[in-house]
């Protein structure tokens, strides 16, 4: 613990570990704190731990391309990400901390006629609800967006696009580093290089956690672990519908501002925007198997950025400056699973595959109500885990950004 990590640059972390908590957090990415600053604000619960393996948001809250949009399919999907847009929204006034937040527009570029129908789908439920997003053509894409080539002598020519205005970007460290310190001001300890190895029960309840620094008792237990998630449900004795799958992700050197709109591609299997400091934030489909890996290849740089230059053909001469990738927690509808588990007073955050930064705050307030209630909050009860046995899927494929 002697090491400085950048999070220690904004709020002091906890050294000792206490033999007991009223709510121990297993995960210390973006959920994590957003839960524990939650809990702490609104129901008075601040005898909290967060215990992180590694470094504070070093998992997928560091290796995100930092994308905020609710133009979902499912109407379950569209409430719950509408109201993290909301939080979003507010959330650098809230926590007094500049997370960023820039409002771009968001593109799902359609190449085909099956496309255009979900995103016609897509854009009637989003309506609907209220959330504003609308069909639109060729000519209409390139008013907005006139950097993108709209030739129709391509392999997949821009046939229309979800548009979906409020789509923004936001910098993903300072929407941790925000919650962690309003929830260590309010006396949440946050301990890194702290590693749960056993999940203690008895009698079908929890009772605390075994750290590679000794044991911890709590009440209540919950588990915000992303790509890990099947690894500590399984320490807690139950099974997750769960596949670790590698999610990659690249920027290039830092440029003039060109690009301000989010761009996405499923066809394609790209996705694109500029960062507030000029660099060029990329991502493509997930990797074609399951590995418990954050190594970066250069098959996928390859594949990614042949077809970036489909779409943007002048980024011929661009230069990358870090690849990296991280471990997306795949359900088979992809929803999440979230809510109370088989071991009570133990719940979970959990299958956020390839969209959990664009939820940090809905979780934070969903998880924070869910504890502190030991009830799921009403936005997160589709997500349940029992869905799988009743048949009750939430089917979203239909929205995702990244190619699968
Ligand atoms: O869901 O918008 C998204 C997304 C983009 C990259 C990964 N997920």
């Amino acid at each position: 613990l002697r090491k400085t990590y950048p999070a220690e640059r904004h709020f002091p972390l906890a050294r000792d570990l206490k033999p007991s908590y009223d709510v121990v957090i297993i995960g210390g990415g973006g959920h994590a704190l957003a839960t524990a600053y939650y809990l702490s604000r609104d129901y008075g619960i601040t005898d909290v731990a967060i215990l992180e393996k590694g470094y504070l948001a070093g998992g997928n809250t560091a290796r995100n391309t930092a994308i905020i949009r609710s133009n979902y399919l499912t109407p379950e999907g569209v409430k719950f990400y509408d109201t993290s847009v909301k939080l979003y929204q507010e959330l650098s006034q809230d926590l007094d901390y500049n997370i960023l937040y820039s409002e771009r527009g968001h593109f799902t570029l359609a190449h085909t006629d099956a496309a255009i129908r979900t995103s016609r789908w897509r854009a009637e439920v989003n309506k609907h609800l209220g959330v504003n997003s609308e069909l639109i053509g060729p000519e209409e894409i390139h008013r907005i967006c006139p950097v993108l080539n709209m030739s129709e002598d391509v392999r997949y020519p821009i046939l229309g696009a979800l548009y979906h205005p409020p789509g923004s970007i936001a910098r993903h460290d300072a929407v941790a580093w925000g919650y962690g310190r309003g929830a260590a001001r309010r006396g949440v300890e946050i301990h890194q290089l702290t590693e749960v190895t056993e999940i203690l029960q008895e009698g079908g309840k929890v009772k605390g956690v075994v750290t590679n620094r000794g044991t911890v008792y709590a009440n209540k237990v919950l588990q915000a672990t992303a790509g890990s998630s099947s690894l500590v449900a399984k320490m807690a004795g139950f099974r997750l519908p769960i596949r670790t799958i590698p999610l990659q992700a690249c920027v290039s050197l830092p440029v003039k501002p060109f690009l301000d709109q989010i761009i996405v591609s499923g066809s394609l299997h790209v996705y694109i925007s500029q960062s507030s400091r000029g660099e060029l934030v990329m991502g493509g489909s997930t990797d074609p198997y399951g590995v418990y890996s954050t190594r970066s290849t250069l098959d996928f740089k390859e594949g990614l950025l042949g077809h970036m230059l489909e779409l943007l053909p002048f980024l011929g001469e661009m230069k990358l400056n870090r690849q990296w990738a991280g471990m997306a927690d795949m359900t088979p509808d992809f929803s999440p699973v979230m809510g109370l588990t088989p071991l009570e007073n133990y719940y979970i955050d959990s299958g956020w595959g390839t969209w959990g930064f664009k939820a940090t705050p809905v979780c934070g307030l969903t998880m924070s109500y869910t504890v502190a209630n030991n009830k799921p909050h009403e936005l997160i009860e589709p997500f349940r885990l029992s869905r799988f046995e009743e048949m009750k899927q939430v089917g979203e494929k239909g929205a995702a950004s990244v190619g699968h």
